[in-house]
């Protein structure tokens, strides 16, 4: 069972019959643009991620290209008072906006995650806006692994913008901001904060970059040492540099600006093609990983694998046995066992449709 399975249920949950995650008529009510048919539907990919196949099938023929964009950056820098200003004036601007917000540090009940509440609060009951809050799940900066699913539900929902806030602190950003197609990073003055996403590799991979809390002493400073990280050769990528934008999101300053750079990047990326190749590359990878999870599960249930690699790694350690034949002769023990099910499958796949043939036939007649 996965950590996933085994976390408490959200509040929402204890008042629910398992059976009723996924009610008859979710989907007909998801259709019709039901908001609770939506955000059962996160629910349900959170709490059960067998459901994540079921769910997509479903979700991949209503999808409509929505945008992604990731906001990202250190606690406190005004990330969730960005996002709110930027939803309202996507809103305005006439798109629908979605925001999941996601962060590490606040289980479900948490401050942080009333605070993120209170401060979308401005934008509660608009129709075109849909407000998600997802916790981290495994307590060590980590995101939840069904972020990128939860967009996807978004997207099929309708809604046109996706914005996705999340801690910049570590390794699990980086993946959860590849399933973004635009990287927003929000900074603050004063803090040296600018260190710490340099480490994570999240200025290297960001859009845009925003100095928040311009009001404060100290944005020219950022600004200089931003300029001056960018002139030192920072990006290893081909990647373009990012514009440097300022605002001051609890003024309500500059954030015309940045959302008019989003809005600006968004038609270059569709104009150029390359949000359709972000789009098919997250998907290659998507079902890359997919068929290394079935393979894998395949192939340890077939060898027994955990057992005898754990066996082998002792040997490698201790009698400085080379692990190589074992591979070999795993390997091709897999290679055999899959060619006989292969042709078994082929021969019951022959047996079905001979036996369609003749009824076919006869419908024919
Ligand atoms: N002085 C100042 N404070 C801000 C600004 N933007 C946000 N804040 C405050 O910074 C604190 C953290 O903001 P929040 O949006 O929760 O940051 P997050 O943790 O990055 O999501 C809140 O008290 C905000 O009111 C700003 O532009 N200037
Ligand atoms: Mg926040």
């Amino acid at each position: 069972m996965s950590s996933e399975h085994k976390r408490k249920k959200s509040p929402g949950d204890r008042t629910r019959k398992p059976g009723s995650l996924l009610a008859p008529d979710i989907w007909e009510r998801f259709f019709q643009g039901d908001r609770l048919a939506c955000a059962r539907l996160i629910t349900a990919i959170e709490n059960h991620p067998r459901l994540v196949p079921i769910i997509r099938d479903r979700l991949i023929p209503l999808q409509k290209g929505g945008v992604r964009i990731g906001i990202t950056g250190p606690p406190g820098v005004g990330k969730s008072t960005v996002t709110a200003a930027l939803a309202r004036r996507t809103i305005a601007g006439g798109h629908s906006a979605g925001v999941i917000a996601v962060d590490p540090s606040s289980p479900f009940s948490g401050g942080a995650f009333l605070g993120d509440r209170v401060r979308m609060q401005g934008l509660g009951g608009d129709p075109r806006l849909f407000i998600r809050s997802q916790a981290s799940r495994n307590g060590h900066g980590g995101l939840s692994p069904s972020t990128p699913y939860a967009t996807d539900v978004l997207d099929a929902f309708g809604l046109d913008r996706i914005f996705i806030e999340t801690v910049g602190v570590g390794q699990a950003e980086l993946d959860v901001l590849t399933c973004a197609d635009l990287i927003l990073l929000v900074l603050q003055p004063g803090t040296g904060d600018v260190i710490q996403t340099l480490k994570a590799g999240i200025l290297e991979i960001a859009d845009i970059i925003l100095v928040n809390k311009a009001d404060l002493p100290g944005a020219d400073l950022l600004l200089d040492s931003l300029k001056f990280l960018f002139e030192i050769g920072l990006r290893k990528t081909a990647k373009p540099f990012p514009s440097v934008l300022t605002a001051s999101a609890l003024q309500d300053k500059g954030l015309d600006e940045v959302h008019a750079e989003i809005e600006r990047r968004i038609r270059g990326l569709v104009e150029s093609g390359e949000l359709h190749e972000k789009k098919r590359q997250r998907l290659e990878r998507d079902i890359q990983s997919a068929i290394r999870d079935n393979l894998w599960e395949k192939f340890s249930t077939l060898t027994n694998a955990r057992d005898e690699i754990r066996a082998v790694a002792g040997r490698v350690l201790e009698n400085r046995q080379s692990p190589y034949p074992y591979l070999r002769r795993t390997c091709s023990r897999v290679r055999i066992t899959f060619a006989k099910e292969g042709a078994k499958r082929d021969d019951s796949e022959k047996k079905t449709v001979g036996r369609r043939v003749p009824k076919g036939r006869a419908a024919g007649r």
